[in-house]
């Protein structure tokens, strides 16, 4: 099956406490009316490219919880509850836990240590799992176990230290290709695939999310853009501005998978 066939997801819809979401810098933080605009697109856009979309309300009480990934993983086969590195985010497991029990028959559930969906990286061989200040060494090799329990092999790898995610810094982009920072590209975790460099001076860029035939990605990195499109790829660019103040990408903002089409 491709990487990319995706006909389902879950998003959440940013509340207002969206702003007081968590950010590394010091730079200043988003507006809500800009995020929520920036959601509504992205949302168009998975729904533009065939996926029906289920929009979860807004949880006020966790101001990152709009990042879905990150405390889920979603597979044809089920899901699996994570547990989120950031104590802020940790309840964002339990919140989301009766959607996923509606939606899978099958929902596994992180027994111990840390993981966030951004640094789990699913390509041909391997489920990359990412080491990184959300997911420590116990949470991997936990979430290891339960996806090898799923049939799929997992590594777990050690990025460079440039990025919140590991998916911060690289995405599939083809069965065969990745998307990827030059750091990224260098450290030998992706050998195997074939890896196309964002530009250098786009690090942020990486994190595009390949949905069926076409490729949403950062409308403010037009040199990125063009390498993708000189790939033949069929690009979606997304403002992404407003959630990049909050180290966010396109990857997180979803969970995505092939429903059986007998199970609707
Ligand atoms: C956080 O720091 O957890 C959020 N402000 C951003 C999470 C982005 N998630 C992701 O890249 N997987």
């Amino acid at each position: 099956m491709s990487l990319f066939d995706f006909n389902a997801a879950i998003v959440r819809e940013p509340g207002r406490s969206v702003v007081d979401g968590l950010r590394a810098g010091d730079h200043a933080g988003p507006d809500y009316e800009g995020v929520a605009s920036e959601h509504t697109r992205y949302v168009a856009a998975l729904r533009e490219a065939g996926l029906e979309v289920e929009a979860l309300s807004a949880l006020e009480a966790f101001p990152d919880s709009v990042f879905v990934e990150d405390p889920a993983l979603v597979f044809a086969e089920g899901a699996i509850l994570l547990r989120p590195g950031a104590p802020s985010r940790l309840g964002e497991a339990d919140a989301i836990e009766p959607v996923l029990r509606r939606r899978f028959e099958r929902v596994e559930r992180l027994p111990r240590g840390f993981a966030d969906g951004g640094d789990v990286l699913v390509t041909p061989e391997a489920v990359l799992i990412g080491l990184s200040g959300r997911t420590d060494r116990e949470g991997a090799r936990a979430l290891a176990e339960l996806l090898a329990g799923f049939g799929r092999a997992a590594r777990v790898v050690r990025p460079p230290r440039e990025a919140l995610h590991l998916k911060s810094a690289c995405a599939m982009v083809e069965e065969d290709t990745v998307l990827a920072t030059p750091a990224m590209a260098r450290s030998g975790l992706l050998d195997g695939l074939r890896i196309l460099e964002v530009h250098d001076d786009e690090p942020a860029a990486a994190n595009v999310l390949r949905v069926n035939d076409r490729v949403l990605a950062g409308a403010g990195y037009p040199r990125t853009l063009e390498r993708l499109a000189a790939r033949g790829l069929s690009v979606v660019p997304l403002p992404v501005a407003e959630f990049a103040r909050l180290d966010a990408g396109l990857s997180c903002m979803s969970l995505r998978w092939k429903r059986d089409v007998a199970e609707a």
